[in-house]
Protein backbone atom coordinates (compact mmCIF):
# COMPACT_ATOMS: atom_id res chain seq x y z
CA UNK A 1 0.00 0.00 0.00
CA UNK A 2 1.95 3.14 -1.15
CA UNK A 3 1.40 6.36 0.89
CA UNK A 4 3.87 8.35 -0.92
CA UNK A 5 4.86 9.27 -4.06
CA UNK A 6 8.44 11.07 -4.53
CA UNK A 7 8.29 12.79 -8.12
CA UNK A 8 11.79 13.48 -9.69
CA UNK A 9 11.15 16.89 -11.54
CA UNK A 10 12.89 17.36 -14.87
CA UNK A 11 12.08 15.35 -17.45
CA UNK A 12 9.13 13.20 -15.23
CA UNK A 13 6.73 16.36 -14.85
CA UNK A 14 8.02 18.78 -17.32
CA UNK A 15 10.66 18.74 -20.14
CA UNK A 16 13.34 20.77 -19.00
CA UNK A 17 15.90 18.39 -19.66
CA UNK A 18 15.35 20.19 -23.09
CA UNK A 19 16.44 23.95 -21.47
CA UNK A 20 19.43 21.88 -19.29
CA UNK A 21 21.02 20.69 -22.39
CA UNK A 22 20.56 24.49 -24.02
CA UNK A 23 22.19 26.02 -21.51
CA UNK A 24 25.07 23.63 -20.95
CA UNK A 25 25.57 23.87 -24.82
CA UNK A 26 26.12 27.69 -24.45
CA UNK A 27 28.59 27.17 -21.61
CA UNK A 28 30.16 23.94 -23.31
CA UNK A 29 30.88 26.27 -26.67
CA UNK A 30 32.79 28.90 -24.96
CA UNK A 31 34.92 26.29 -23.24
CA UNK A 32 35.10 24.44 -27.05
CA UNK A 33 33.82 21.31 -25.86
CA UNK A 34 31.04 19.95 -27.96
CA UNK A 35 28.19 17.94 -26.58
CA UNK A 36 25.40 16.09 -27.92
CA UNK A 37 21.97 14.94 -26.94
CA UNK A 38 23.47 11.31 -26.33
CA UNK A 39 26.27 12.57 -24.26
CA UNK A 40 23.11 14.57 -22.11
CA UNK A 41 21.85 11.09 -20.86
CA UNK A 42 24.98 11.32 -18.68
CA UNK A 43 23.80 14.74 -16.89
CA UNK A 44 20.12 13.76 -16.05
CA UNK A 45 19.51 13.63 -12.55
CA UNK A 46 22.91 14.86 -11.76
CA UNK A 47 23.82 18.17 -9.88
CA UNK A 48 24.82 21.30 -11.46
CA UNK A 49 28.08 20.95 -10.14
CA UNK A 50 29.05 17.56 -10.97
CA UNK A 51 27.22 17.80 -14.49
CA UNK A 52 29.93 20.91 -15.21
CA UNK A 53 32.37 18.21 -13.64
CA UNK A 54 31.33 15.83 -16.72
CA UNK A 55 31.55 18.22 -19.37
CA UNK A 56 35.06 19.51 -18.73
CA UNK A 57 36.03 15.67 -18.57
CA UNK A 58 34.24 14.81 -21.51
CA UNK A 59 36.45 17.67 -23.13
CA UNK A 60 39.41 16.64 -21.36
CA UNK A 61 40.20 19.82 -19.27
CA UNK A 62 39.39 18.49 -16.19
CA UNK A 63 42.27 20.09 -14.96
CA UNK A 64 41.86 24.35 -16.08
CA UNK A 65 39.73 25.27 -13.85
CA UNK A 66 40.13 25.81 -10.07
CA UNK A 67 36.85 25.05 -7.68
CA UNK A 68 36.08 28.56 -7.74
CA UNK A 69 35.75 29.12 -11.20
CA UNK A 70 33.92 26.17 -11.73
CA UNK A 71 31.45 27.82 -9.14
CA UNK A 72 31.07 30.96 -11.41
CA UNK A 73 30.54 29.02 -14.81
CA UNK A 74 28.15 26.91 -13.21
CA UNK A 75 26.38 29.83 -11.85
CA UNK A 76 26.23 31.73 -15.27
CA UNK A 77 24.99 28.27 -16.82
CA UNK A 78 22.18 28.50 -14.21
CA UNK A 79 21.26 32.33 -15.19
CA UNK A 80 21.17 31.23 -18.81
CA UNK A 81 18.95 28.03 -17.66
CA UNK A 82 16.35 30.44 -15.55
CA UNK A 83 16.47 32.54 -18.45
CA UNK A 84 14.66 29.53 -20.42
CA UNK A 85 11.89 28.55 -18.03
CA UNK A 86 11.12 32.15 -16.93
CA UNK A 87 7.69 31.89 -18.96
CA UNK A 88 6.89 28.36 -17.69
CA UNK A 89 3.76 28.32 -16.40
CA UNK A 90 0.82 24.94 -15.98
CA UNK A 91 0.64 24.34 -19.66
CA UNK A 92 4.41 23.44 -19.52
CA UNK A 93 3.69 19.96 -17.67
CA UNK A 94 3.70 16.91 -19.02
CA UNK A 95 -0.18 15.58 -19.60
CA UNK A 96 -1.82 14.60 -17.34
CA UNK A 97 0.48 15.50 -14.36
CA UNK A 98 -2.38 17.74 -12.41
CA UNK A 99 -4.73 14.92 -12.51
CA UNK A 100 -2.28 12.53 -10.99
CA UNK A 101 -1.49 14.73 -8.63
CA UNK A 102 -5.33 15.75 -7.68
CA UNK A 103 -5.86 11.82 -7.86
CA UNK A 104 -3.12 10.95 -5.35
CA UNK A 105 -4.16 14.03 -2.96
CA UNK A 106 -7.65 12.43 -2.60
CA UNK A 107 -6.08 9.10 -1.86
CA UNK A 108 -4.23 10.65 0.88
CA UNK A 109 -1.13 9.88 -0.61
CA UNK A 110 1.44 12.61 0.50
CA UNK A 111 3.13 14.03 -3.11
CA UNK A 112 6.94 14.84 -2.37
CA UNK A 113 9.47 15.94 -5.11
CA UNK A 114 13.16 14.48 -5.17
CA UNK A 115 14.63 16.53 -7.48
CA UNK A 116 18.45 17.23 -7.89
CA UNK A 117 17.13 20.62 -9.02
CA UNK A 118 17.84 23.87 -6.90
CA UNK A 119 14.57 25.41 -8.74
CA UNK A 120 12.48 22.96 -7.98
CA UNK A 121 10.38 25.57 -5.98
CA UNK A 122 10.58 27.77 -8.24
CA UNK A 123 9.32 25.36 -10.90
CA UNK A 124 6.69 23.89 -9.09
CA UNK A 125 5.40 27.33 -7.92
CA UNK A 126 4.80 28.09 -11.72
CA UNK A 127 3.64 25.46 -12.62
CA UNK A 128 1.12 25.73 -10.63
CA UNK A 129 1.46 22.60 -8.39
CA UNK A 130 2.38 24.19 -5.30
CA UNK A 131 -1.33 23.55 -3.81
CA UNK A 132 -0.91 19.76 -4.14
CA UNK A 133 2.47 19.59 -2.93
CA UNK A 134 2.78 18.70 0.62
CA UNK A 135 7.30 18.32 0.39
CA UNK A 136 9.86 19.36 -1.65
CA UNK A 137 13.69 18.23 -1.36
CA UNK A 138 15.90 20.84 -0.84
CA UNK A 139 18.98 18.53 -2.77
CA UNK A 140 21.81 21.27 -0.55
CA UNK A 141 20.59 19.51 2.59
CA UNK A 142 21.01 15.84 1.30
CA UNK A 143 24.92 14.85 1.63
CA UNK A 144 25.08 12.66 -1.48
CA UNK A 145 23.11 13.15 -5.32
CA UNK A 146 22.01 10.88 -7.29
CA UNK A 147 22.30 7.37 -7.49
CA UNK A 148 22.78 8.04 -3.72
CA UNK A 149 19.40 7.12 -2.05
CA UNK A 150 19.66 10.19 0.02
CA UNK A 151 17.28 12.49 -1.50
CA UNK A 152 14.26 9.89 -1.60
CA UNK A 153 15.00 9.06 2.25
CA UNK A 154 15.14 12.54 2.69
CA UNK A 155 11.59 12.06 1.82
CA UNK A 156 10.44 9.23 3.12
CA UNK A 157 11.41 10.55 6.12
CA UNK A 158 10.14 13.46 6.13
CA UNK A 159 6.52 11.81 6.19
CA UNK A 160 7.96 9.38 9.51
CA UNK A 161 7.16 6.50 6.55
CA UNK A 162 9.42 3.02 5.78
CA UNK A 163 10.78 2.34 1.98
CA UNK A 164 8.15 -0.05 1.48
CA UNK A 165 4.92 2.05 1.44
CA UNK A 166 6.95 4.91 -0.68
CA UNK A 167 7.67 4.90 -4.36
CA UNK A 168 9.59 7.04 -6.59
CA UNK A 169 9.23 8.23 -10.00
CA UNK A 170 12.12 8.99 -12.08
CA UNK A 171 13.76 9.29 -15.69
CA UNK A 172 17.16 9.22 -15.16
CA UNK A 173 18.98 6.02 -15.07
CA UNK A 174 20.66 7.61 -11.77
CA UNK A 175 17.56 8.21 -10.16
CA UNK A 176 16.71 4.78 -10.69
CA UNK A 177 19.28 3.42 -8.79
CA UNK A 178 18.87 6.25 -6.24
CA UNK A 179 15.70 4.95 -5.64
CA UNK A 180 15.84 1.30 -5.74
CA UNK A 181 19.04 1.99 -3.03
CA UNK A 182 16.90 3.70 -1.31
CA UNK A 183 14.34 0.11 -1.00
CA UNK A 184 11.37 1.75 -2.43
CA UNK A 185 9.62 0.83 -5.68
CA UNK A 186 10.50 2.66 -8.68
CA UNK A 187 8.87 3.45 -12.03
CA UNK A 188 10.89 4.87 -14.94
CA UNK A 189 9.60 6.92 -17.08
CA UNK A 190 11.49 6.89 -20.70
CA UNK A 191 13.90 3.82 -22.82
CA UNK A 192 13.22 0.74 -20.54
CA UNK A 193 16.78 -0.35 -22.10
CA UNK A 194 18.67 2.59 -20.05
CA UNK A 195 15.89 1.94 -16.83
CA UNK A 196 16.48 -1.37 -16.67
CA UNK A 197 16.64 -1.90 -12.66
CA UNK A 198 13.09 0.17 -12.44
CA UNK A 199 10.16 -2.16 -11.39
CA UNK A 200 8.02 -1.14 -14.09
CA UNK A 201 8.98 1.55 -17.29
CA UNK A 202 6.34 3.62 -19.15
CA UNK A 203 7.37 5.53 -21.88
CA UNK A 204 5.87 9.17 -21.11
CA UNK A 205 4.71 10.59 -18.06
CA UNK A 206 0.94 10.44 -19.41
CA UNK A 207 1.31 6.40 -19.83
CA UNK A 208 2.09 6.53 -16.34
CA UNK A 209 -0.67 8.81 -15.01
CA UNK A 210 -3.58 7.01 -17.49
CA UNK A 211 -2.38 3.28 -15.77
CA UNK A 212 -3.12 5.09 -12.11
CA UNK A 213 -6.09 6.74 -13.07
CA UNK A 214 -7.88 3.51 -14.97
CA UNK A 215 -6.38 1.03 -12.52
CA UNK A 216 -5.64 3.05 -9.28
CA UNK A 217 -2.06 2.31 -7.01
CA UNK A 218 -1.71 -1.42 -7.77
CA UNK A 219 1.91 -1.90 -8.97
P1 LIG B 1 19.85 22.80 -11.17
P2 LIG B 1 16.00 16.19 -11.76
C1 LIG B 1 18.18 17.57 -12.40
O1 LIG B 1 16.84 17.53 -12.10
C2 LIG B 1 18.41 17.62 -13.89
O2 LIG B 1 18.01 16.40 -14.49
C3 LIG B 1 19.87 17.84 -14.17
O3 LIG B 1 20.10 17.93 -15.55
C4 LIG B 1 20.33 19.13 -13.46
O4 LIG B 1 21.71 19.36 -13.64
C5 LIG B 1 20.03 19.00 -11.96
O5 LIG B 1 18.65 18.77 -11.79
C6 LIG B 1 20.43 20.22 -11.18
O6 LIG B 1 19.61 21.28 -11.56
O7 LIG B 1 21.03 23.28 -11.90
O8 LIG B 1 18.54 23.44 -11.63
O9 LIG B 1 20.02 22.85 -9.69
O10 LIG B 1 15.96 15.40 -13.02
O11 LIG B 1 16.69 15.51 -10.60
O12 LIG B 1 14.65 16.77 -11.40
MG1 LIG C 1 14.94 13.90 -14.16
Amino acid sequence: MIKCVIFDLDGVLTETSVQHFEAWQVIASELGIEIDWAFNECLKGVSRIESLKRILNHGNQQDRFSEQEIDSIAKRKNEIYLALIQQFNENHLFKGVRDLFEFLSASNIKIAIGSASQNAPFLIHAMGLSDLTDYIVNPLEVEKGKPAPDIFLNAMHHFNLTPEVCMGVEDAEVGITAIKSAGMFAVGIGDAKILHQADVVYETTEDFVKKVLSEGMFF
